[in-house]
C-alpha cells in the first residue's frame, strides 16, 4: 500500500478485510433493506479485538496504536459504513472518553465489557435544538441530595437503541460551554426512554435514536471528569472521533473505487468495456486520488496522535476532505455504473446514500471549515 506499514499493521488490516469479506459484505444490502445490521456483529468486533483499539490491555482493550486504529476502520467502511460506526462511537467517542476521563471505578465496570463488545456504548451530545451549537444544549441535570437528576432530549444518537450506557452532555451550571458536565448513565435507569429514528436515507443497518430524558437520577459517581468539564471533554473526544469517521470514508471511497473498477471492466458500450473510454477513466482517475490524498491526510493524524503532537486541526482537514471525497466518489462510482447504479441490485446507490451523512455529522464541512479557519488566523467565525 501507500507507506510502509510494520507487519503489525499489515496484520491488523489483513483481520480487518478478511472479516469484513466473510461477515460484513455478503451481507450489507441485507442489512441495508431490513434496517438493521445483525447484532451479533457486536460481540463479533469485540471477539476480533476491534471495540477495544488503543484502550491498554491493563484495562480491558486490545492495545494498538492509532494508525492501526485507522487501517481498521478503513476496513469496516470499506465494508459497512453501518458496522464502521458501531466501532467509531462505542469505542472511539465511549469507551475511549471513559479511559481518558473516567474515574477507577468507570473504567473498571465499562471498559472491559465495552471492548469485549459485551456491552455497547452511544453518545449524547447532540439534541433536537442544538447540533453545531453544542456549547448551548439543553438537556439538564440538577442536584439532588447527592444525586443528580437529568432532563431534557437527544437526537441522531448512533447505537442509541442498542446501547448499555450513554455518555450525556447536560448542563449543570449557567449558559455557555463552562455550564456542562459529562455523565455516564445505563440505559435501563427508569425515566430514560429510546425510540428509533427511522427514514434515513442512508446508514439504514444503524440504530439511530432519540434519547428522551424525564428526572432521571443517577449518582454522583456517574459523573466523568469534573463539572462544567464536559464541553471540554467533548470536543477532545470529537477530535479523534473526526479522525475515525475520517478513517471510514476512506474505506468507502476505496470501496466505490472497487465497484467502478471492477464494472468497467466488465460493461460494454461501443463495441469495447466501458473501462476504453476515456471519460470514464477520467471518474476512475479522480475516485483514486481523492481516496489517496485522504488516506493520507488521515494517516498524519493517526501519526500526530501516536507521537503525542496536537492534532486538532489536522483532524477537522482530514474529516472535511474525506467525507467530501467520500460523496463525491460515490456520486462519480453512480455514474460509471449508469442505470444499474440506480438500483439495489449493486451497492453503489447505498455508498452514495451511506458517505451523505458523512459531511454532516460529528461536525459538518461548515464547521470544520470553521475550525480550520480559526486555527489559521486566531478569529473564531461562528
Ligand atoms: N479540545 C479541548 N477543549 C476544547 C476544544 C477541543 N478540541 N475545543 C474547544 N475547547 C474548549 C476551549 O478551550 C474553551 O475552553 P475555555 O472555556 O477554558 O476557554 C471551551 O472549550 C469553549 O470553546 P469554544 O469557545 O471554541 O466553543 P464554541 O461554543 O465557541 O464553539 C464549536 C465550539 C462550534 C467549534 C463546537 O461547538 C463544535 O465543534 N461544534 C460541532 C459539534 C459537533 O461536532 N457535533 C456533532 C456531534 S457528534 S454526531
Amino acid at each position: 500500500m501507500d507507506l510502509n506499514l510494520s507487519p503489525e499493521h499489515e496484520a491488523s488490516r489483513a483481520l480487518a478485510a478478511e472479516f469484513v469479506a466473510r461477515e460484513v459484505t455478503p451481507h450489507a444490502a441485507e442489512w441495508d433493506r431490513r434496517e438493521a445490521v445483525d447484532r451479533t456483529i457486536v460481540k463479533r468486533l469485540g471477539d476480533l479485538g476491534f471495540l477495544g483499539l488503543t484502550i491498554p490491555e491493563e484495562l480491558g482493550g486490545s492495545g494498538g496504536d492509532h494508525l492501526t486504529y485507522c487501517l481498521v476502520l478503513e476496513e469496516l467502511g470499506r465494508g459497512d459504513s453501518s458496522v464502521r460506526g458501531i466501532v467509531s462511537v462505542s469505542l472511539g467517542l465511549v469507551a475511549k472518553t471513559i479511559a481518558a476521563h473516567g474515574s477507577d471505578n468507570q473504567r473498571s465496570s465499562w471498559l472491559p465489557r465495552l471492548c469485549a463488545g459485551t456491552a455497547l456504548g452511544c453518545f449524547a451530545l447532540t439534541e433536537p435544538g442544538t447540533g453545531s451549537d453544542a456549547a448551548n444544549l439543553e438537556t439538564r441535570a440538577l442536584r439532588d441530595g447527592d444525586d443528580w437528576l437529568l432532563t431534557g432530549s437527544k437526537l441522531f444518537i448512533t447505537n442509541g437503541t442498542w446501547a448499555d450506557v450513554a455518555l450525556v452532555f447536560a448542563r449543570t451550571g449557567g449558559p455557555g460551554p463552562r455550564g456542562v458536565t459529562a455523565f455516564l448513565v445505563e440505559t435501563d435507569t427508569p425515566g430514560l426512554t429510546r425510540r428509533e429514528v427511522r427514514g434515513k436515507l442512508g446508514l439504514r443497518g444503524q440504530a439511530t435514536a432519540e434519547l428522551t430524558f424525564e428526572g432521571v437520577r443517577v449518582s454522583d459517581a456517574a459523573r466523568v471528569g469534573a463539572e462544567g468539564q464536559g464541553f471540554k471533554i467533548a470536543m477532545g473526544t470529537l477530535d479523534k472521533g473526526r479522525m475515525s469517521l475520517a478513517a471510514g470514508c476512506v474505506g468507502l471511497a476505496q470501496a466505490c473505487l472497487d465497484a467502478a473498477v471492477r464494472y468497467a471492466g466488465e460493461r460494454t458500450q461501443f463495441g469495447k468495456p466501458i473501462a476504453g473510454h476515456q471519460l470514464v477513466q477520467r471518474h476512475l482517475a479522480q475516485i483514486a486520488v481523492d481516496t489517496a490524498a485522504a488516506r493520507l491526510l488521515v494517516w498524519r493524524v493517526a501519526d500526530l496522535i501516536d507521537r503525542g503532537q496536537p492534532f486538532g486541526t489536522e483532524a477537522s482537514m482530514a474529516k472535511l476532505f474525506a467525507s467530501e471525497a467520500a460523496v463525491r466518489a460515490a456520486d462519480r462510482a453512480l455514474q460509471v455504473f449508469g442505470g444499474y447504479g440506480y438500483i439495489d441490485e449493486y451497492p453503489v446507490g447505498k455508498y452514495l446514500r451511506d458517505a451523505r451523512v458523512t459531511t454532516l455529522y460529528e461536525g459538518t464541512s461548515e464547521i470544520q471549515q470553521l475550525l480550520i479557519g480559526r486555527a489559521l488566523t486566531g478569529v473564531a467565525a461562528f
